[in-house]
């Protein structure tokens, strides 16, 4: 079995999950500078923004780095859906006194695109790694010309058969338990998922490729049983969430911290597609999963001025408070600390 110590260079078998919206390169950079995988999440960059943060990580470190991109096909408008949850809104925005016909956009989730293609042929990363799938041929054609290993998520066996037979360097075999979107792309079917420790030894028999396992895993003794099962590495996301390099909000720390922090659910209703957090006013009020929801990621639109009336006072009521079922590794410590703790299980 290779290990990604090996795969991608690195001195500790940890990757630090890519987080849009919770950190930037200041996490990636951290990570990386202790020995693991840090991760850029560019979903949400500019290619301009992609620049200037993969040049400033290359003048601080010359260690391996992976960036992260969706590939999602964006969604036909669809302006009686919209309507519809405008309308369901609506007793929100009254209560905040905000305008409804003000509604702004939400932060725009770009799949991958030639133009962020043409910031990775400039300023190549080691690593590339992809959620909900891969791109179409051409564009991950010019991904693997530049020279980086891809990488992407399984959340079923299917799913981790079908990237094997893309070609891809490594799978990241992601558990029900992980925290933020499900990476799932061949079946909606949630059912369909597992938690990691089920689905790890599952896609490590099915594939040639190592296997990342990601999902729920927070301590070293984690790391310890992922290896045990195969894993190759261990991706983790929700134990990084309170480092200072972090960029999370304040009310998402607080509910990290508070005692429902490990009160999670999948929940669609923040952009359209299913995504673990922990529990807030809007999922219990709403119910957590609704087929009215306007396609990913068009449900952010309407949502954002609730979001940030709330932030403001305080309230993470109408935020997506993103995390993993495991939230016991979370701790305001630098990342490098958590990267050390956790590759002493491997
Ligand atoms: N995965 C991605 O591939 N891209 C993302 O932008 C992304 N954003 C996330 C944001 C948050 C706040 C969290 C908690 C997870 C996100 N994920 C994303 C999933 C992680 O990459 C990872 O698979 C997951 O965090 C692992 O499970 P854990 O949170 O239990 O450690």
């Amino acid at each position: 079995m290779t290990s990604i110590t090996d795969l991608f260079g690195l001195s500790l078998p940890v990757v630090q999950a890519p987080m849009a919206g919770v950190q930037g390169a200041s996490l990636a950079l951290a990570v990386a500078q202790a020995g693991g995988l840090g991760s850029l999440p560019a979903a949400t960059l500019t290619p301009e923004a992609l620049r200037r943060d993969l040049a400033a990580i290359r003048e601080r470190s010359a260690g391996p780095i992976n960036v992260n991109f969706f590939c999602h096909a964006p969604p036909e408008p669809d302006a009686e859906r919209e309507a519809a949850w405008r309308a369901l809104l609506a007793p929100y925005y009254a209560d905040f006194g905000l305008d409804p016909a003000a509604v702004v956009a939400g932060p725009a989730r770009t799949p991958f695109n030639h133009e962020l293609a043409d910031v990775l042929a400039e300023l190549p990363p080691a690593i590339v790694s992809f959620h909900f799938g891969l791109p179409a041929p051409d564009l991950l054609e010019r991904v693997r010309a530049t020279g980086a290993k891809v990488l992407s998520s399984a959340t079923t066996v299917d799913e981790a058969r079908w990237l094997d037979a893309q070609g891809v360097d490594a799978i990241v075999a992601q558990g029900l338990e992980a925290g933020g979107h499900r990476g799932h792309f061949l079946s909606d079917d949630l059912d369909a998922q597992a938690g990691t420790f089920a689905l790890l030894p599952q896609i490590v028999r099915a594939v040639r490729v190592p296997v990342i396992a990601a999902g729920g895993i927070a301590d070293a003794a984690g790391v310890a049983a992922a290896r045990a099962l195969g894993a190759a590495g261990v991706q983790v996301g929700t134990a990084y969430l309170l480092c200072p390099e972090a960029t999370t909000s304040a009310v998402h720390r607080q509910a990290l911290t508070a005692d429902a922090g490990g009160d999670t659910a999948l929940t669609n209703l923040f952009t359209g597609r299913p995504a673990r957090g922990i529990h807030n006013r809007l999922m219990r009020e709403l119910g957590a999963m609704r087929d009215d929801v306007p396609a990913f990621p068009l449900a952010a639109g309407a949502l954002a001025p609730l979001r940030g009336k709330a932030e403001a006072m305080g309230r993470g009521d109408f935020s997506p408070l993103w995390a993993g079922q495991n939230t016991t590794g979370c701790r305001a410590v630098p990342a490098a600390e958590i990267t050390r703790d956790l590759a002493r299980g491997w």
